[in-house]
């Protein structure tokens, strides 16, 4: 090992970082595991809730999938909550199970665990940090999604169930409390839920680019930060910019739903022989707010394990990142312009032909900075020397398969083509890819890969491989053929397609994807057995395992409170792999140059 991993013996680094917060000392069990103000333990909160919810979201998604494949067949387990039916699964319930399944994995499990889990737990210790700027407000923004947790899953237990009107939550249905079961309560705890995952959104969000603008360590420039930084930071500011119009809208929505105003409910609108006009709102408003905040929040979805990815595949291909520059401004590109295209949601709304021509272009647009950012991947392993290790087969796996859902993309924001295919599979098709081949893969990978630094030990090798085998091998084989039920006109967010005679052949190759989500949920337990088993038994990891450049590599595994016990100062950007100045073929962020070396050349 280089000398560089090893601290050096400073002092009265660690003697300024035990005093830097008076709540060091305290170590009651409450304040060092639950109401714990340090970012550490906060990130790991965040990561058992959302893998929890990431659970249940997933048993929701097996529900969906059964009715689809086995239509009015009673679901296994889930019989005998609907004996009125004779076990079988009632449509409102349908449209309820797909609403849960998609707002839990939405709300519940990718954004926080992107930003909640991996956000607090990397941004500190990759910058050189102490904790987050604001530690109480850290602490909140994870408790605050409590209420949200008991808001979404008290909403099954309420009378007509939780809500079943969709994750876009679109009037009439949604405001009008006799349109569907779901609308009488659930929607309404839906409305407070999203509230709460607002609030705790907004305060990491500026949590994360206070510390990130003012507590880098020396020599931690914004151009020497990992993508992972900019990712997190690019993100927040996105939270920043675009959750007030959800919260807002939200709002106006509860307002509509519980005050009789009419922001969303269009004169004379008759919903189930009720006339529920309360006068001159418009539907479509909603649509226009719910996609201003939404659209940039796909990106929220994913521009943290873009970054996460792009680390991990400099290491393991023991290369310096192609084109750092570029991809930063790649995904500040993505970001910006993820403001402007919105209505690509609403193309089929009855938009001037003129607007959607507009959106239509801006949409293609957000093509270029993505390929930028696709080819400094490819440009990153080209030629390097690559380590099959699981993170990094996860990380490879979100690459090609980001591929495939930037391209439906496109497909879709082409007017005349999503005229077509708007609302059937191919939507869903794309929306997996990006979401879950995409980004749910690159958080595999980040846990696979900052696990020995969370808990001090390696997950298992071989196991962790089974699992990237298994989980990519079915995940292709339950979202791939959504493509060609889609381009079919196979319609989403339909309890029985069958219904529709031209629909019927395509129930085997249901019955087909259903297997393969069945295959890909009983996957996930090698990853949870591997999981808890490596926490208390896997082998011990030490500092630098990857034998990694970042500034997180040099602290202790698991860090102490303070995180460095030593004061980190920065030579480089954390990509210097092969570098000619070291014999190593990695060269730590905080390693001094050689005795005479020229400065470092920075990549750019
Ligand atoms: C090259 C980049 C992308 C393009 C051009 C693109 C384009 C589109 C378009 C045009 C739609 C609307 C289609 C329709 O409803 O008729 C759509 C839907 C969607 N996209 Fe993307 N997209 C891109 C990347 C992403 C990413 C990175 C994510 C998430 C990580 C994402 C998540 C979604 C979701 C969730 C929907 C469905 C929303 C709903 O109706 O429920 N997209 N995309
Ligand atoms: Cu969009």
């Amino acid at each position: 090992m280089s000398s560089a991993a090893l601290p050096s013996h400073d002092s009265h680094g660690v003697a300024h970082h035990a005093d830097a917060h008076g709540h060091g000392h305290s170590a009651s069990f409450l304040s060092t595991y639950v109401f714990s103000l340090d970012h550490k333990v906060i990130g790991i909160q965040f990561l058992f809730s959302t893998l929890i919810w990431f659970l249940i979201g997933g048993l929701l998604a097996l529900a969906v999938r059964w009715q689809i494949a086995w239509p009015w067949s009673p679901v296994p387990g889930l019989a005998h909550l609907y004996t009125a039916e004779g076990g079988q699964m009632s449509p409102e319930a349908y449209t309820m199970l797909f609403t849960m399944h998609a707002t839990v994995m939405i709300f519940l499990v990718i954004i926080p665990i992107l930003a909640g889990a991996f956000g607090n737990f990397l941004i500190p210790l990759m910058i050189g940090a102490d904790d987050m700027a604001f530690p109480t407000l850290n602490m909140l923004s994870y408790w605050f999604m409590w209420p949200a947790f008991i808001c979404f899953g008290a909403s099954f237990f309420v009378e007509g169930g939780a809500s079943a009107a969709g994750w876009t939550s679109y009037p009439p249905l949604s405001v009008v409390k006799t349109a569907t079961p779901g609308s009488l309560n659930g929607q309404t705890l839906w409305l407070l839920g999203l509230t709460f995952v607002g609030v705790s959104s907004m305060m990491g969000s500026v949590n994360y680019m206070t510390t990130i603008i003012l507590m880098r360590a020396p020599g931690m420039t914004m151009f020497r930060m990992p993508l992972t930084i900019w990712g997190m930071f690019i993100t927040a500011v996105l939270q920043a910019f675009a959750l007030p119009v959800l919260t807002a809208a939200g709002f106006m929505q509860l307002m509509d739903r519980e005050m009789g105003t009419g922001f969303f409910t269009a004169e004379g609108n008759v919903v189930n022989n009720f006339s529920v006009s309360a006068g001159g709102g418009q539907p479509l408003l909603w649509q226009h707010l719910f996609w201003f905040y939404s659209h940039p929040a796909v990106y929220i979805m994913i521009l943290p394990a873009m970054g996460m990815v792009s680390d991990i595949l400099s290491c393991f291909a023991r290369k310096p990142i192609f084109g750092y520059k570029p991809m930063v401004y790649s995904i500040a590109g993505i970001a910006g312009l993820g403001f402007i295209v919105w209505g690509h949601h609403m193309f089929v709304s009855g938009m001037n032909p003129a607007l959607g021509m507009t959106f239509m272009v801006s949409t293609m647009m957000i093509a270029l900075p993505s390929a930028i950012k696709t080819f400094n991947w490819l440009g990153t392993i080209w030629g390097g020397k690559i380590q099959y290790t699981t993170p990094m087969l996860f990380a490879l796996s979100f690459v090609s398969m980001f591929i495939i859902g930037g391209l439906s993309g496109i497909f879709m924001a082409a007017t005349p083509v999503d005229i077509f295919i708007h609302d059937t599979y191919f939507i869903v098709a794309h929306f997996h890819y990006v979401l879950f081949a995409g980004t749910a893969m690159g958080v595999w990978g980040a846990i696979y890969f900052w696990f020995p630094k969370m808990f001090g030990r390696m997950m298992n090798e071989f196991w962790g491989k089974v699992h990237f085998l298994l989980t990519f091998i079915f995940l292709n084989g339950t979202f791939f053929p959504m493509h060609i039920l889609g381009a079919g006109g196979f319609p989403r967010r339909l309890a029985d397609a069958y219904h529709y005679e031209l629909f019927q052949h395509m129930q085997p190759l249901n019955a087909f994807m259903t297997w393969c989500a069945i295959g890909m949920v009983a996957t996930q337990i090698i990853f949870a057995i591997n999981f808890f088993y490596s926490m208390f038994y896997g082998p011990v990891a030490g500092r630098n395992p990857w034998k990694a450049n970042g500034l997180e590599w040099s602290a202790p595994s698991p860090p102490g409170h303070g995180n460095f016990d030593f004061q980190p100062i920065i030579y480089r950007g954390p990509y210097e792999y092969g570098s000619p100045e070291t014999t190593e073929d990695y060269y730590p962020q905080i390693q001094p140059p050689p005795p005479g070396a020229k400065p470092a050349v920075e990549h750019h």
